[in-house]
Order: C-alpha cells, then sequence, then structure tokens
C-alpha cells in the first residue's frame, strides 16, 4: 500500500515539474542585452500567468511590471567605482554613538539621534532568521537613522553571525556575552524540584515546558537585558526577534516619540497569557505589592491586568517580542525590587514564567498608564500573530504590505480594546471591519 502511494507520489510530482517547465519556457518576448536577466524576467513572467485571473492586474501589465523588475534589478557591482566614491564620502555615521563608517543606503533622516539601540538576543544558529528581521527593520526605518544595534548572547558569537548582521545594519554593532550569573539557577533553586516541573510540563505538552534554555532565555529578558554592561551604555531599547516582519515604513524617530511624549513602555500586540505557564505569578506579584506599596503608582494600568481590582489576573499582557521601552526605568529600585521579589519565588523555574507577562506586570503597576504606548502605526509580525494598523489611509500613507483582515488588535483573544477603554480612547475608525 505505501508502495503505491509514493509511486502515485512520483506520477504527480513529475506532472507539476512538466507545467512549471511548460510555463518557463513557453514566454515569448525577450528583455533586450540582459542575457543574465531573461531567466528571472521569464520567471516574473511565468508567475504573472500563472496568476492570471485572481489578481486584478492584465498580462499586459505583468509583462510591463515584470521587465521593471528586471531592470530594477540592474543594481551596479559593488565595488564599482561609484560605490567605492560613496563610501569614501561618508566616513562618519550621522549616529553620534556610532564609530564605524558605514555605506549608507538611504538619505539621514535630520535631526538629532536618540541615547538608544536595537537590542537583539539570539544564537548563532538564529543568524538567517535574525538577518530577515534586520533586513526588514533597516528598510522600514534605521538606514534613515543608524542606530547602533546590540546582539547578547550566552555563548560566544561566531564570525559568521558578526559578518552578516554587520553587513546588514547602518549603525554600529556590538555582541555581548552574557555572564554565567545571568543565565543559569540561582543557588536558591531546589534542582530537583525544577527537573520535576519540567517532566511534567512535558507529559503535559506545554509548548517548552521541558526547556531549560527557554527559562534561562524568560529569567533573562526579565531581570537582565538592560544591566548587560554594554546596555548600560543606552536609555533607550528597542527590542528585535528572530523572523519578526515589519510591514509599514516607521515614518518617525519612534525614541523620539517616546521621550517627548513622556513614555517608558510600549507595545504593538497583546493577548491572554498561557495559564499553566504561570499559575502563581499573581500570587507573587501581590506579595510584592504587600510588600513594596511605595512602589505602586496611583495612576498604574491595574485596570488592564484584572477585573476585579488587583484581586487575580486576567492574563492579558503586552507581547514582548517587540518593545521600545526606556531602560533606566527597567534600572530604576521600583523594577529591580519587583523583579527580584519574582525571582526569589521561583516561578522562572518552578513554573514558566514568561518575560512578557513579567514586563507587562511591572509596566501595569509601576508606571502611569500614560506612560505605556501603543504603537498603532508599527505594523508587525511574530508568529502566529500580526499587528496591521486600522485605518486605511495610515495604511497607504506608510506604504504597509500587509492585510488589514490579519489584524489581531480586535480578534477575541487580543487584549488590545481593553487597554483603549482604560485610556477611555476611541476605538480607530475601521475596527469593526477587522473583529
Ligand atoms: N543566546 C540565546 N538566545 C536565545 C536562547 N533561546 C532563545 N533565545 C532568543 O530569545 C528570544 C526569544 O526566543 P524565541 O525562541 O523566539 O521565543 P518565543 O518568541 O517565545 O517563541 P517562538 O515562537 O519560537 O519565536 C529570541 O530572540 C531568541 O533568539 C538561548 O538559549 N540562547
Ligand atoms: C546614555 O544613557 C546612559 C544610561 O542612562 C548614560 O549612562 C549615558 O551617559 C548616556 N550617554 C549619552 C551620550 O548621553
Ligand atoms: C499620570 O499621568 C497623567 C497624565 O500625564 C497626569 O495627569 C497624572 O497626574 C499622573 N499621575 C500621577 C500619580 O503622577
Ligand atoms: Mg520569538
Amino acid at each position: 500500500m505505501a508502495g503505491s502511494t509514493r509511486y502515485l507520489r512520483y506520477i504527480v510530482f513529475a506532472f507539476v515539474a512538466l507545467i512549471v517547465i511548460f510555463f518557463i519556457s513557453s514566454s515569448s518576448s525577450a528583455v533586450p542585452g540582459a542575457d543574465h536577466l531573461q531567466s528571472a524576467t521569464d520567471l516574473l513572467k511565468g508567475q504573472g500567468s500563472l496568476w492570471k485571473g485572481t489578481g486584478s492586474t492584465s498580462p499586459a501589465a505583468d509583462s510591463a511590471a515584470a521587465e521593471k523588475a528586471a531592470s530594477d534589478l540592474k543594481i551596479p557591482p559593488a565595488h564599482s567605482e561609484a560605490a567605492a566614491a560613496t563610501a569614501s564620502q561618508s566616513n562618519s555615521s550621522p549616529n553620534p554613538y556610532s564609530s564605524t563608517p558605514k555605506v549608507l543606503s538611504g538619505k539621514p533622516a535630520s535631526g538629532a539621534r536618540m541615547n538608544a539601540t536595537f537590542v537583539t538576543l539570539a544564537r548563532n544558529s538564529d543568524v538567517w532568521e535574525i538577518s530577515r528581521s534586520i533586513r526588514q527593520v533597516e528598510d522600514r526605518f534605521n538606514h534613515n537613522y543608524n542606530y547602533d544595534w546590540v546582539f547578547l548572547n550566552d555563548a560566544e558569537f561566531d564570525d559568521t553571525f558578526k559578518k552578516v548582521t554587520t553587513a546588514l545594519t547602518s549603525g554600529r554593532t556590538r555582541y555581548g556575552k552574557i555572564d554565567s550569573e545571568h543565565w543559569g539557577f540561582p543557588d536558591f533553586i531546589d534542582q530537583d524540584k525544577a527537573r520535576k516541573v519540567r517532566e511534567d510540563m512535558h507529559e503535559r505538552k506545554i509548548i517548552y515546558g521541558d526547556s531549560i534554555s527557554y527559562r534561562h532565555m524568560c529569567r533573562y529578558e526579565s531581570g537582565f537585558f538592560f544591566r548587560h554592561p554594554i546596555m548600560l551604555e543606552y536609555e533607550w531599547y528597542w527590542r528585535v526577534e528572530p523572523s519578526i516582519e515589519l510591514f509599514c515604513d516607521v515614518a518617525y524617530d519612534p525614541f523620539v516619540f517616546m521621550a517627548e511624549n513622556k513614555k517608558k513602555y510600549s507595545f504593538v500586540l497583546s493577548l491572554y497569557e498561557y495559564v499553566e505557564t504561570i499559575p502563581t505569578l499573581w500570587d507573587s506579584v501581590k506579595g510584592f505589592m504587600k510588600q513594596h506599596p511605595e512602589h505602586i503608582v496611583p495612576d498604574n494600568a491595574m485596570e488592564f491586568l484584572s477585573d476585579d481590582g488587583g484581586n487575580t489576573y486576567n492574563h492579558c499582557h503586552f507581547w514582548s517580542n517587540f518593545e521600545v521601552g526606556n531602560l533606566d526605568w527597567l534600572r530604576s529600585k521600583a523594577y529591580v525590587d519587583f523583579f527580584d521579589h519574582l525571582d526569589k519565588d521561583g516561578g522562572f523555574f518552578y513554573e514558566r514564567w514568561g518575560d512578557a507577562p513579567v514586563h507587562s506586570i511591572a509596566a501595569g503597576l509601576l508606571l502611569n498608564k500614560s506612560e505605556i504606548h501603543f504603537f498603532n502605526d508599527i505594523a508587525y509580525y511574530h508568529v502566529p500573530f500580526t499587528h496591521c494598523p486600522t485605518g486605511e489611509q495610515t495604511r497607504l500613507d506608510l506604504k504597509c504590505h500587509c492585510n488589514p483582515k490579519d489584524n489581531f488588535d480586535w480578534n477575541g483573544y487580543s487584549c488590545t480594546k481593553r487597554y483603549f477603554e482604560m485610556n477611555k480612547l476611541p476605538l480607530p475608525e475601521g475596527y469593526e471591519k477587522e473583529q
């Protein structure tokens, strides 16, 4: 039986291959004088005819677009005289925190730069996934701003990682190794108890439930990344993870926006946390509130976190794989006391507390709710959720390429509506169509 299924699969595969070859070879008109572009043009045309009937463009428009795309591919070789001239002109980066000269691919934005950096925690094996993220952040924003990019790792970064990421970024790149004290089991953790939890979570198929490294990662992002010696040199950060997407131009400097509007923390997506990973997190938070009432800000965002005035947690959190935030706030006594209290209760290892609920609860209790910002205009994807700006004009102005139907904000599993309600903000125009 299995044999004949495989036989059938071969036939289907061969048939599909034949169709593809037919489309590639049946395109007729050539791009004059560009032999090496011929196949690319043909491929584009082939795709055009494959898509005929599903899209709105005519076959003629397809082939015109294909020729334009092909001619756009005629980039001068990297080591041409023109490229060399550009390189020698821009002998200093517009970023005052950057010392490495780079060939700039865009016109630098006017105005001063903030004391800010991108920050990425990654393994060497993440190099190609983080490369995709960097390319998008550079294309949509940073090629005009040239902010630094700090990479942190519990191991040494290898040459490939450094070469590839340095080539992709327009600002200075810096590579930090994480101190083993910040990435490992603290001595007050009972190893046996922690191991049993991992085995149990493995049985219950809780995502990353059996992982030690994932727990170190969550604890590091919760309590230490902002205290890395390299990060001490900055006031603001923008966190970027591997394999994210940015769908719209970022038309202004988010760091400047944060500073000018007295914001300390920001988000683009919010959702409910997986309860099994944090059963006693709120108990620990309540312990902290009792022990440190001086850190709880009167105009806080408790309403976002709890539906009963703080008795229970509703599991809402800002998704921390995207963050633009203030590092001095994370280094404040209030935040560090908060982290230390949670850390001592052991839930990073006896459960699987994520840095997203930890950052979110801290922002919700230690900040004035007016200090938390929702960036509607930063369009973002991290598997499996998309934030596509609500409002057609915004999407057109910012050259967005996300499908508004994919926007998660007004879905029942998102907490973003609560943020609007808490701040008594009107829901953005067009939100009903995205529910
Ligand atoms: N250096 C290092 N970085 C890690 C490790 N585990 C995770 N990271 C990084 O920490 C961040 C979060 O890890 P992810 O694996 O993306 O976790 P997640 O976003 O919850 O889950 P995904 O859906 O898999 O993306 C990413 O930037 C990873 O590259 C690790 O063991 N070492
Ligand atoms: C940037 O911010 C850090 C942390 O607040 C500070 O120590 C440093 O002096 C600042 N650098 C500049 C150039 O202002
Ligand atoms: C919180 O922020 C608002 C708006 O900036 C301000 O009016 C209010 O006084 C602040 N509350 C506290 C307790 O600082
Ligand atoms: Mg991730």
